[in-house]
Formats: C-alpha cells, structure tokens, sequence
C-alpha cells in the first residue's frame, strides 16, 4: 500500500499497481496528479549530488557540508523545511538533527497555523469533523475554500447535496454551488458576527455548545449596519444566508485562505463558532492532524529542545541573519514571501545554500550544494492526513534513488561527529513512541498496511471567548491579491508534466501589462480582466513565476493576530503603459484598455 503524501487534504491511498483503493477513503478516483505520478517519477530528478553545479560524489557533498557547519556559531544556521512530503520520517524526524545542534527553525506558519490557533482559542482543539461525520450532513458551506480543486474527494461527498460557498470572488467551488456569497476580502469574521446576531435574534440558536448569554454581550457591542458595510453584502442577502445556515445546518469547510486573510485567526475562530451556536456538534472542518495524537514534537525532539524560530513569512526578509540555509521538503525561493532574497543572499556568497530534493526546484537550481532525494515511491514512511484517519504505512514501489532525508541527517551527524539518543533512536521506534496515543503499534501498521485512528480529541462546548472587540477587526482599504489551487499542480510542483505557466493577474479592472506592488517590492505581470470584484486581484498559487521572479517577491506579509502571515495582502497594480483616456463618440471619455 501507498499513501499520496502531498500536501492535499486527499491523502489518497494507492495499491502496488498504483491504482487508487475502492475503497474509502479514495473511492477509485484520483487527481491528474495522482495519475501522472509514475510518469513524473522519472522526470527532472536530481541524479546525484551536485557542488556548484557539478556533479560530485554524495560523500564529498556531506563532508563539505559538516566543514561549513563547524565554521559558523549554531545560531547562524537555519532550516527551512514543508510539506512536500507529508510523512513522518521525512518531514519531521530529520529536524531533530538541527534542533539539537541549536539551529534556528521557521515556526511552520505559512499555510495553517494561524486558522488552527484561532480554533483551537474557542474549542481547545482544531479538530473538527471526520469524513463519517460528513456524511451525516446533507448540506455544506464552502468558505474560502476552493474544494473543486484543492479538495475532490470532499467536494465528492457534497455534489449531490445542498452547497453554499462564501468567497471573494464567483470561484469555481462557487459556480457549482447552489448559492455563493461573494464579500469583501477579510470581512469573514464580520460575517460571522452579523450571522450569530442574527441567530439570536431569530431564536434560531442554542445553548447547548454555547454560552448565549456572554454571546449576547460580545454581539451587542458590533452595529449590523457597521458589520453590513463590512462584508458588502445586503442585508436580505445575509439573512437569507443566515435563514439557510438554520434550515440546512450545514458542515462549515473552512479553508485555509481564511488565516492567511486580515482578521485571520479571529476569522477562522468566529467562523468556527457558527455550528455551535446552532447546536451543531463537530459541525465545520478545517484540518484535523492536530487531532490524531500523534506527537509531532517528539518526532521532531522539540520536546527536548525548544528552537529559536523565525516566521515562514519573514526568512526572506532575515537572510543577513544566517549563513547556511538547509532546505528540504520545500520550495523557499518560489513559495515564501521574499524567497528570491535567497537566491540574492547566495550569488552574492553571503549565505550557503544546501537543498534536498528529488527533483530540480527553483531552490535547488540555486543552491550551493544539491542533495539527492528519493520520493515517495521510494522510500518506507509512515503517513496521516489532515481529513482522514488512515495511517498508512508506504512500501517502496519504485527501486530507491538519492537519499532518504534519515540517511542524509544519519550522515551529516557522523561527519559532525555527532552522538546524542535522540539522533541514535531508530526511527521506526521514534514513529512507534510518536503514533502511542493512537494506539496502533509500528508492527501492527506494518502488517496490516493501513491502520483507521480514533481521534483523541473532538470539539465539544466551544468558549464564546477570544471574541474580538470592533476595535480588534481591521478591512484593507485598497486592492487584495488572493490565491487558490489550481488542478493540475501542487503548489509550485509539477511543472515538469503540466509545464510552467507564467503568473497572470486575474482583475476585474486591468487588462494588459504593468507592475504589481507591495510591502515588499514590486514586478512586472501581465493583468488578464476577468469576472471579480474592483477590489480582489486572483492568481494561482501554482502559477507566481513572473519573468523569473516570484509573486512573493513582493509579499512582505504582516502578522496576523496568532502569528501566521497574511498572504492575501494590500496590493497595487501600476499600468505600464499606463491607461489613456480618450473621448469616445457619445463624448464621454473611456479607458484604452
Ligand atoms: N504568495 C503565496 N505564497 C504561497 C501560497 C499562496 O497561496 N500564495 N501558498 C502557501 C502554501 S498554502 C503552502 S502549503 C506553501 C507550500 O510551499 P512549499 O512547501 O515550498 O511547496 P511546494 O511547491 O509543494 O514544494 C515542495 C518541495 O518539496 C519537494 N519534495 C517532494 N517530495 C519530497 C521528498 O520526499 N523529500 C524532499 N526532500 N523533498 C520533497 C518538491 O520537489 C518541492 O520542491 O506555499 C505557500 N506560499
Ligand atoms: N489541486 C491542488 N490541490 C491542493 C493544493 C494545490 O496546490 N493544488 N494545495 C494544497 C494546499 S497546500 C492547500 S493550503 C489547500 C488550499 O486550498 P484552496 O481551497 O485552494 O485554497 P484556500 O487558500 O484554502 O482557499 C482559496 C479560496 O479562498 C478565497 N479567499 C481568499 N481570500 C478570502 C477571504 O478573505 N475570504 C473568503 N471568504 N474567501 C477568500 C479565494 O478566492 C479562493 O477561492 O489545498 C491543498 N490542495
Ligand atoms: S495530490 Fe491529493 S488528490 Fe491528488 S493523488 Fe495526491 S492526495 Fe490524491
Ligand atoms: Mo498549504
């Protein structure tokens, strides 16, 4: 058996002939990703391990590597390591080797922290509905989630139901709704207010998961016509909204766009709160790891040492910092918010660049030292999902190339000299004591292939508090660059089978060419007009190269209230050549282009 170990919601589970299980949680079917895999396999591999661009041995690579790590004080190194792969032994075990050493870690917040924290403020968990629980439902409200794309076999359970879908723009997941919503970017949590309001005023909410009474108090302090204004949306629309939330009860699917938008957290959280209100019990999902017990921290030996940590937003922007930059497992350059610094910091020998990857990444093009990968049809892992309660054990189907990120951590250990429990443990006895409070065993997981976990925590009452003051919610005054999958890729991968698509803005006002500006630079784009609101620009996440450079070249992302960076930032766009305005032939003037 072999599980997809993407960063996708799926987590589909595939036989030896890599064929998608019949059964849940696959049902047969799969993603143009998923059928292309073996094909990709054999596509853009890094074939061995590379020192400026030439091919050297694997030893030569590490022992280059372990000399500069004695040259450098430990906090001057960092690692930058996503989900790329999302199993346990090549994700999380080989942290441990630079938490040890004392090296600075990011704090893991680019796509879903910040959503997490701000559930986890009012049910102590972030935990929400398993897939059996879906079922139970005969409607859905899709927020800020682009399921068609980013989440098909949810999308599945749900096509024949009833569908609402609350976005910023007519999404695809919107279009194939039964009723869409479409407000103002970062209005969610005034949403959610006027919905609760208007919840109570009805008689339509309960006391059973909620305190209605230090609600009332919270509600009463926001005006709806403040909160109107907010979301930009009439007020028939939000009580229609509010009536068909009451009638169909809805599963609420929170998408991660919700945290990496302004009120980020507090939206996430207020939107959370929505089911309880009603007296749904484990009524919205967002993402369940944090539910399964497995202990993460253990894995990772942040257990026994706490790292220095910096913002996922904020390396590029902290570079002078550090002198070695060891990556794997993601794509900095393209995916984080100044990522080109990197390639900056790198040709100008200010920082050594180290990258494990199986395949040739924008990152990995630049590094200093390139270290193969093997992938997942390669390597034994053990892999979860954040949707579904599978735990699966991967068997290699494909003969190994490159190096596990275990053997890798293995070997820079030795040549450091290194000796510390924590590094000596075999890792199948890490993942046996990190998966204990599923209560399934390494060995039982390696007979049967595939093992269902019970979740150790469930939303249960949900504490009306954290509820932000008025004064506590902010809305962007200008234009608002938001993202979503697109079909074909996962983030930044991919390009080897579907091909590099070049980033073009999607807006409702510019066509043509200019310059995209924000916090953090700006660059040239094309603009594409499309059906969007004045004030929402949309691009794919897949698609952020322009003219070389990355979108996040110019996200310079504030922080959001629990930290996570609000990607789905102010922006401008400068028309270059700029618009010219010249009389028609009734006389009034209109724009070129
Ligand atoms: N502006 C903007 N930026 C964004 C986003 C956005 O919406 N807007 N989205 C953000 C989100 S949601 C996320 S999750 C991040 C994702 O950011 P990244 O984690 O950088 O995502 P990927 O592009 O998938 O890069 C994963 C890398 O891991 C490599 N990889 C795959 N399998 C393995 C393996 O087994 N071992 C090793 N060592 N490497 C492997 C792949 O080849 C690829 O280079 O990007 C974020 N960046
Ligand atoms: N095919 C495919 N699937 C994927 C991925 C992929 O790259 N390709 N990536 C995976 C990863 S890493 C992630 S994080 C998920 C992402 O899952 P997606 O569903 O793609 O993305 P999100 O960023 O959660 O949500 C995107 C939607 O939120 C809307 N939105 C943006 N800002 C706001 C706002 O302020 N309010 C509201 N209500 N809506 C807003 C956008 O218009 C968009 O339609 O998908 C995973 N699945
Ligand atoms: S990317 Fe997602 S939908 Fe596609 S095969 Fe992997 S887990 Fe399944
Ligand atoms: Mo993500």
């Amino acid at each position: 058996m072999i599980a997809c170990t993407r960063d996708c919601y799926d987590t589909c589970v595939f036989n030896e002939e890599y064929q998608p299980l019949k059964d849940e949680p696959t049902f047969g079917f799969t993603c143009s990703r998923g059928r292309t895999d073996l094909r990709r396999n054999e596509m853009n591999r890094v074939d061995s391990a590379y020192l400026e661009g030439k091919q050297v041995d694997l030893r030569q690579a590490i022992s280059l590597i372990a000399r500069k790590m004695r040259e450098v004080k430990p906090e001057e190194i960092l690692h930058v390591e996503y989900d790329g792969n999302q199993g346990l032994l090549t994700w999380y075990y080989p942290a441990r080797l630079w938490n040890l050493i004392g090296a600075f870690s990011t704090d893991y917040s680019i796509c879903s922290l910040e959503g997490h924290e701000g559930i986890k403020a009012h049910y102590g968990t972030s935990m929400g509905a398993l897939p059996e629980d879906m079922e139970g439902f005969s409607s859905v409200a899709f927020w800020g989630s682009e399921a068609v794309f980013s989440f098909i076999h949810g999308w599945r359970m749900f096509k024949d139901k009833y569908k609402i879908t609350i976005d910023v723009r007519m999404s695809e997941t919107a279009k194939r709704s039964e009723k869409a919503y479409v407000i103002r970017p970062g209005s969610d949590a005034h949403l959610a207010i006027a919905l609760m309001k208007i919840f109570l005023e009805q008689g339509y909410a309960k006391p059973d998961l909620v305190d209605l009474e230090l609600l009332r108090r919270r509600l009463d302090l926001f005006d709806m016509d403040y909160l109107l204004n907010a979301v930009n949306l009439e007020e028939d629309q939000v009580r229609e909204l509010a009536d068909l939330y009451a009638y169909y009860r809805p599963l609420t699917v929170i998408g991660f766009a919700i945290g990496r938008s302004w009120n980020g957290g507090h939206s996430a959280g207020l939107i959370s709160l929505l089911p309880a209100v009603l007296g749904i019990k484990r009524g919205f999902y967002y993402s369940n790891s944090g539910g399964w017990g497995i202990d993460f921290q253990y894995l990772r030996g942040t257990h026994f040492i706490q790292p220095k940590t910096i913002g996922m937003g904020e390396v590029g922007y902290n570079l002078d910092r550090f002198k070695i930059l060891f990556v794997w497992n993601s794509n900095p350059v393209v995916t984080l918010p100044g990522g080109d610094r990197i390639r900056e910091a790198v040709e100008s020998g200010k920082l050594f660049l180290v990258v494990h990857d199986p395949f040739w990444s924008e990152t990995a093009k630049v590094a200093n030292v390139v270290i193969p990968g093997a992938t997942f049809l390669e390597k034994e892992d053990v892999v979860y999902s954040y949707w579904h309660p599978y735990l699966v054990y991967n068997t290699p189907i494909r003969p190994k190339r490159g190096v596990t990120e275990v053997e890798l951590m293995r070997m820079i250990s030795k040549e450091l000299e290194l000796s510390h429990p924590l590094l000596e443990e075999d890792p199948w006895d890490a993942v046996n004591v990190a998966i204990r409070k599923t209560g399934i065993t390494i060995e039982e997981l390696k007979r049967k292939g595939m093992v269902k976990m019970k979740p150790v925590t469930s939303p249960g009452r949900a504490n009306v508090d954290p509820f932000p003051s008025p004064q506590e919610l902010d809305l962007p005054r200008g234009e608002v660059l938001v993202f979503s999958a697109h079909p074909n890729y996962t983030n930044s991968q991919f390009t080897e089978v579907y091909g590099k698509r070049e980033a073009v803005i999607y807006s409702g006002k510019y066509e043509g060419e200019g310059f995209l500006e924000g916090r953090g630079g700006r660059i040239r784009v094309k603009l594409v007009k499309g059906d969007l609101p004045e004030n929402v620009l949309f691009v794919y996440k897949s698609s952020l190269l322009s003219e070389g450079k990355s979108i996040n070249s110019v996200l310079k992302p504030p922080r959001n209230r629990f930290g996570g960076p609000r990607l789905n930032d102010e922006v401008r766009i400068i028309l270059d050549p700029p618009i010219r305005f010249e009389p028609d032939i009734t006389g009034r003037s209109h724009s070129s282009t």
